[in-house]
């Protein structure tokens, strides 16, 4: 039970300002919370929940600080870009995507998926550096203790929840999530989003002492954050109390001695700066080779991009097909109008859309599974269309598809989007008519859009 002596403490450790005034009274609900749970028997105290189980000098409060601070950057890069796009896609009132810069979605979107990627083999260190908590003795000190690690449980599940459910998206592999991936991950999102703050704030401490020393400066550092967490957390007793086993977060202590001097590692043995590096390198490379799928230079070293950018009929990925769609036929039906549902109604035929003035502009495709692709696009513009309806100005349209049902069959167009002279309603895609599976006849193109946005096999636009 003795996890530490009392040597390294140094005194102003032992004495934290928190616990001289900041402490629960002894008979506030506060103690309720502090008041220390009965241990379970000794015996009880086998293979991993031995004291001496957990020697990795790899495991210290200074690597775990480190790990943590990057999985924790990684996941609020994830939560922004992740936000914005599901603000774009079911926008309230207040927020207004701009459809300029046009590769602005494609480089949040792009950033979403590789970060997360790149997060894995963070995560998977961090919780390495960790685990040995699993088995702290004794299991509950306190309530809060107790709430504590339950909160941690939350922490660690909804992080792995949303790495898992990200690449499953992005393999498109549906059939293993028995819900519906979006709102899932959005909700989830902000749990992990939340626990990690908790997290944050309740290691604050830890996290400070931690990051102030060097890597494989590992003497005293450990020690004294444990003291000082300790005391803060557990102020039934005196910091140094030789009772309090600390192991909230002591996994680096075995490299403290007795006197509190380091123990030597063993030739040839990974030091801290290695397993940090190795981590750092591990998850770049994963960054490295997921990005090509939306960074055109690094396309080659592809691995972890479900799409390459350049294939597929005329060198774009397809994502949901002409058959998959159901519009193998309708879609080349040569009864085929394009109805225009507002205040002046209208029919055209392909004919006449091909009669129309023809534009030609060069936009990305941005999946939000992370590829994008540009490409040139040539067809009638959408407020030429609007004003032949006789929409207002500050009318807004949804674009609807030929294909029954799905998700994805139709999209609206906001105002910031629907005037914009990019956007377009394609009827030419890299010089040639629109292959079936990118939308022919015709299919909307528009600046600053998530794909799922882009609607395919077009057959109406309608004023809302
Ligand atoms: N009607 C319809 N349009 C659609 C979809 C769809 O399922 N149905 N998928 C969208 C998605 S998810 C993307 S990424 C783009 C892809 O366009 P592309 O196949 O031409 O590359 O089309 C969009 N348009
Ligand atoms: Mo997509």
């Amino acid at each position: 039970m003795v996890r530490k002596p009392a040597s390294p403490v140094t005194p102003a450790a032992s004495q934290p300002p928190e616990v001289a005034s900041g402490t629960p009274s002894a008979t506030g609900p506060g103690a309720l919370l502090h008041r220390r749970l009965p241990e379970p028997p000794a015996g009880f105290r086998q293979g991993p929940l031995r004291e001496e189980a957990w020697r990795s000098p790899l495991r210290s409060e200074r690597t775990a600080a480190l790990l943590g601070m990057s999985v924790g950057i990684a996941f609020a890069v994830c939560f922004v870009t992740g936000l914005i796009s599901h603000l774009i896609q079911q926008p309230p009132g207040w927020f207004l995507w701009p459809s300029r810069p046009v590769n602005l979605y494609r480089v949040t979107q792009g950033l979403h998926v590789i970060t997360g990627f790149a997060a894995i083999p963070l995560l998977l260190a961090k919780l390495w550096t960790v685990y040995p908590k699993l088995f702290e003795w004794p299991p509950v000190r306190t309530v809060a203790h107790a709430v504590g690690r339950l909160s941690l449980l939350v922490l660690v599940g909804a992080a792995i929840f949303q790495l898992v459910t990200g690449v499953l998206n992005v393999a498109r592999w549906y059939t293993v999530m028995p819900f519906f991936f979006t709102t899932t991950h959005y909700w989830t999102a902000w749990i992990a989003i939340g626990a990690i703050v908790v997290h944050v704030g309740s290691k604050l401490a830890v996290i400070r002492l931690g990051l102030s020393r060097p890597v494989d400066d590992d003497a005293t550092v450990d020690a004294t954050v444990d003291a000082t967490v300790d005391a803060a957390d557990d102020a039934a007793g005196p910091a140094a109390e030789s009772a309090d086993t600390g192991t909230d977060t002591d996994t680096g202590t075995d490299t403290t001695t007795e006197t509190g001097r380091p123990v030597r590692e063993p030739a040839g043995a990974l030091s801290r700066r290695g397993f940090l590096t190795a981590v750092a390198v591990t998850s770049g490379v994963v960054a490295l080779t997921t990005a090509g799928q939306t960074i055109p230079a690094l396309s080659a070293i592809t691995v972890f991009g479900q799409r390459d950018p350049n294939l597929g009929p005329q060198g774009l990925p397809v994502n949901k097909s002409a058959v998959s769609a159901g519009v193998l036929e309708t879609a080349v039906d040569p009864t085929y109008r394009l109805r225009l549902d507002g205040p002046r109604p209208q029919l055209l035929s392909l004919a006449a859309l091909r009669g129309m003035p023809q534009y030609t502009v060069t936009l990305p495709i941005t999946c939000v599974e992370g590829w994008s692709a540009t490409a040139e696009w040539a067809g009638i513009r959408v407020a030429d269309l609007l004003d032949l309806m006789e929409l207002p100005e500050d009318g807004e349209v949804t674009v609807v598809s030929l294909q029954e049902g799905g998700l994805y069959s139709s999209s609206v167009l906001s105002t910031q989007h629907n005037r914009d002279p990019l956007t377009l309603l394609a009827l030419r895609l890299n010089g040639e008519n629109l292959h079936i599976d990118h939308g022919y006849p015709a299919r909307l193109i528009a600046p600053n859009r998530p794909g799922v946005m882009q609607t395919k096999w077009v057959s109406r636009i309608e004023a809302i």
